[in-house]
C-alpha cells in the first residue's frame, strides 16, 4: 500500500539463496522475517553460516522510493546479531548498532533514494550453533508533508485506507491480489481440465444423438418393411385368392 511502511511489500531471495531448502511454517521462510509474529521460534527467519549461506540480501521495494527508517527485532536462538550495514542504490550506506535484546530497535537518518534495501548483518556474537537470524524488520519510506493528515490506515495492515479531502474522501476497501503463480497454474490446469470434460461430454453428447437417431432410424425402416412386407402379402393374398381355380368348375 502506500502508507510508508514497505517490508512486506520487498521481493525477496528464495530460501535456496541462503542454501537452505524451506518451506512456509518452518524458521527457514525468509517471509517470516515480515509476517509480524514476534512471540514463536518457527515464525522467525534464520539460517546457517556452517552451510556457506551469506550473512546479506537484498529486499527490492515495489517501486523507487526515499528510504528513511528502518527497525528489527534480532533473532536471539542462537547467534545475535550486533551490527547492521543498510545498503543503498545511491551508493551510501548506514550502519546501525543492533542490541541483543528481543525487542523492536528503530532507526531514523537522512532519506536514501534507492529502488532496494540490501541488508548486511556486520557483527554478531557467536553461539555454539552458527545460525544468525532476524524476527521481524521494517522498512520505512519518507513520505510528503501532511500525508498522514490525508491518508490514514483504517486497519494495522493498511488494507482498509481513508483518504481525507477536504470535508470528503475516499475510502481504499477493496484490493485486486493477482494469484500466485503455483495458484494460477492451478486454475489454469483446472481450467483447461473442465474445458477437456466439456469437450468430451460433447462429444458423448454426439454419439448418443447420433446412435439415438440411427435406432429411430432402424426402427422406422423397419416399420415400413413390414407395412411394405405387409401390402404385399395382402395384394398377394387378394391375388392368390382372386386367381385360385374355383373348385366349384
Ligand atoms: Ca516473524
Amino acid at each position: 500500500m502506500d502508507l510508508d511502511e514497505l517490508s512486506a511489500f520487498c521481493k525477496l531471495p528464495a530460501p535456496e539463496y541462503w542454501n537452505s531448502p524451506a518451506k512456509p511454517q518452518t524458521d527457514r521462510w525468509p517471509q517470516n522475517m515480515v509476517n509480524r509474529i514476534t512471540d514463536w521460534w518457527k515464525a522467525e527467519f534464520v539460517f546457517s553460516l556452517d552451510k556457506g549461506a551469506p550473512t546479506f540480501w537484498d529486499m527490492e521495494l515495489p517501486r523507487q522510493e526515499k528510504i528513511d527508517g528502518f527497525s528489527i527485532i534480532p533473532s536471539l536462538g542462537y547467534d545475535r546479531i550486533r551490527s547492521l550495514r543498510l545498503e543503498f542504490d545511491d551508493g551510501r550506506a548506514e550502519d546501525l548498532t543492533v542490541q541483543e535484546t528481543a525487542t523492536r530497535q528503530d532507526f531514523q537518518f537522512d532519506p536514501h533514494a534507492t529502488g532496494k534495501v540490501r541488508v548486511r548483518i556486520t557483527d554478531w556474537t557467536p553461539a555454539t550453533t552458527p545460525v544468525l537470524g532476524v524476527s521481524e524488520l521494517w522498512i520505512r519510506a519518507a513520505r510528503p508533508e501532511g500525508f498522514s493528515e490525508r491518508v490514514q490506515p483504517l486497519a494495522s495492515i493498511g488494507v482498509l485506507v481513508k483518504y481525507a479531502r477536504g470535508q470528503g474522501g475516499i475510502v481504499l476497501n477493496q484490493l485486486a491480489i493477482p494469484a500466485p503463480n503455483r495458484i494460477a497454474k492451478q486454475v489454469d490446469a483446472a481450467g483447461e481440465a473442465a474445458a477437456a470434460q466439456a469437450k468430451e461430454n460433447e462429444r458423448d453428447d454426439a454419439q448418443k444423438k447420433a446412435l439415438t437417431a440411427a435406432r429411430a432410424f432402424q426402427t422406422k425402416m423397419a416399420a415400413q418393411r413390414q407395412a411394405l412386407l405387409r401390402k404385399l402379402l395382402q395384394n398377394l393374398g387378394a391375388g392368390v385368392v382372386a386367381s385360385a381355380p374355383n373348385p366349384g368348375n
